[in-house]
């Protein structure tokens, strides 16, 4: 079996199980805060994941959420997983969370998957192939009217609200609307399927956004680090995410580059 078609099956075998999941109050843990959960279920998950991929392709390495990097120093082919991205709607919802599967080889992007779990919606993306969710072709809304835009972020307070954001609060004042899911990965793929046209996430690892960047790029998006910079792929930044080059780059020069404080 090809990696994508594995990472397929995978994915969709987390999600079938997620779905059946029912959370044990002792089940939830603090990592590095109150706002900051994991459950066995991400670790359950994660296991799952790292065990088929490297049942199939012992080589590859592995960089997620809840384990140490595996692998190979300087590998050829690495997969970003998040067996549960918005671990907080996991426990409090039980809806509007992802799994997310990205894989790159050399460096350049294989494919990226995103599991809206409980609507069983799942995105995908193959390099060059365009972008998909289920059997339907995606694409970005190419919205650039900033008064049109509905930006999403995961963390409205941190986002706008913490000193330092003047530029971002002003964004959100200009544009339509701001809206909330608490999932990095299924608010890039909002962009991704034009249900939204910006995404501003300051604190995003890369098992947050690489499956859903992939996704994105099909769709006729792009992404930056919120400084302008290129987004880096193996370390935290903080992301912008649109529905175009252009819509990225006005946003760039109007509100000004975003240079997230040294963690
Ligand atoms: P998670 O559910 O996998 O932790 C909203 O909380 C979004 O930000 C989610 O995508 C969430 O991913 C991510 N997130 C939460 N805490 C984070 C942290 N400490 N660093 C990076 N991303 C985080
Ligand atoms: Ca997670």
């Amino acid at each position: 079996m090809e990696r994508f078609e594995l990472a397929v099956a995978l994915v969709r075998q987390a999600g079938a199980a997620l779905r059946q999941a029912r959370l044990e109050a002792d089940a939830v843990r603090c990592k590095t805060g109150h706002q900051d959960l994991v459950t066995v279920w991400d670790k359950k998950t994660e296991q799952f994941l790292r065990q088929g991929i490297l049942n199939e392709f012992p080589a590859d390495a592995i960089m997620g959420e809840e384990f140490p990097a595996a692998g190979d120093a300087s590998p050829e082919t690495v997969w970003y997983i998040d067996p549960i991205d918005g671990t907080t709607n996991f426990i409090n919802q039980h809806r509007n969370y992802a799994v997310s599967v990205g894989c790159w080889q050399r460096g350049e992007p294989l494919f990226g998957l995103v599991l809206d779990v409980e609507n069983d919606r799942l995105y995908h993306a193959r390099a060059g192939q365009g972008a998909w969710c289920g059997e339907r072709r995606i694409e970005t809304s190419r919205r650039k009217n900033i008064p049109e835009l509905l930006l999403f972020t995961p963390d409205v307070i941190r986002t706008f609200l913490e000193p330092g954001r003047d530029e971002l609060l002003r964004l959100a004042r200009d544009v339509r609307a701001v809206r909330s899911i608490g999932s990095v990965a299924l608010e890039i793929c909002a962009v991704a399927c034009g249900e939204a046209d910006l995404c501003v996430a300051l604190r995003s690892c890369p098992w947050d956004h690489n499956a859903a960047r992939v996704i994105l790029t099909e769709a006729g998006g792009a992404v930056a680090a919120a400084s302008g910079k290129p987004l880096p792929l193996n370390e935290p930044c903080a992301v912008l995410a649109a529905g175009s080059t252009e819509a990225l780059e006005l946003v760039l020069e109007r509100y000004g580059r975003y240079e997230a404080p040294q963690q």
